[in-house]
């Protein structure tokens, strides 16, 4: 069979750069990642791609995220199987654009809310070596770009505070010592080195405590790192 490619599809394939420069945005659940994302709507060079909430919450009419939550001894298993599995799709979507803008990634799963999970042994030990094994295969046989890490970091408090006013259903039964273990967690990962941080050399960290009045001077300060293929 012979393939017909228009002239559209090749100036298309021509233009795409194989790798676009990756920044993965990382911060607590409440850190504002979405607000940043917003901010970087106003450059056409950007792909933004945001957490596929919405896929957790509606697969095939199942709200995943919200059995996750309500009874994690069953469902924190397939739901962080297929946050991999939507995750892994966001990291080798391809695209036209110089920049690619994600909120979080694989990373954070693996290192921030599966290890929580074995910790306060939501997941058995079983379960979680079979998650380790794909992390690894996945690592040995996708190449998953990453450029720069935005790190918002919060207080706990902070975040906590945000979630609460923004009262997610799904969300109600976080308790506050959650929030701050998921903040010891990106703190561990991020600042002080206990798992394989990629882009280890370029990593801007945040004042995300900021409110919404103020966070934009933050804001401001990442654009030249995020924009650098097009300055
Ligand atoms: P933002 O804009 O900084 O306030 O961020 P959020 O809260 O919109 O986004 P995020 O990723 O911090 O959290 C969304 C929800 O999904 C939150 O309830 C935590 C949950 N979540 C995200 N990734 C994972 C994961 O890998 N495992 C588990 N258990 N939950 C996750």
């Amino acid at each position: 069979l012979t393939k017909v490619i228009t002239a559209n599809q090749m100036a298309l394939f021509s233009s795409q750069p194989k790798h676009p420069f990756t920044v993965f945005v990382e911060g607590n659940i409440g850190s504002g990642k979405t607000t940043f994302l917003k901010h970087f709507e106003k450059f056409n060079d950007i792909c933004l791609l945001t957490e596929p909430v919405e896929r957790w919450r509606n697969l095939n009419g199942v709200n995943l995220f919200d059995l996750m939550y309500k009874n994690p001894e069953r469902f924190a298993m397939p739901f962080q199987n297929y946050v991999t599995l939507t995750m892994l799709k966001l990291h080798i979507q391809e695209t036209s654009k110089p920049i690619k803008l994600m909120e979080r990634s694989m990373f954070s799963a693996r290192y921030c809310f599966v290890e929580k999970m074995l910790s306060n042994g939501t997941l058995h030990e079983g379960m979680y070596h079979v998650l380790q094994e794909w992390y690894n295969f996945i690592h040995d046989h996708h190449h998953v770009q990453c450029d720069l890490i935005v790190y918002l970091r919060t207080s706990p408090e902070v975040a906590y505070e945000r979630i609460k006013k923004r009262a997610r259903d799904e969300e109600s039964c976080v308790p506050f010592e959650y929030i701050k273990d998921l903040h010891e967690l990106h703190e561990n990962w991020l600042i002080h080195g206990q798992f394989f941080r990629p882009a280890q050399k370029l990593m801007i960290v945040l004042d995300a405590n900021l409110d919404l009045e103020n966070i934009n001077s933050e804001y401001r300060r990442s654009e030249l790192s995020v924009l650098k293929p097009i300055m």
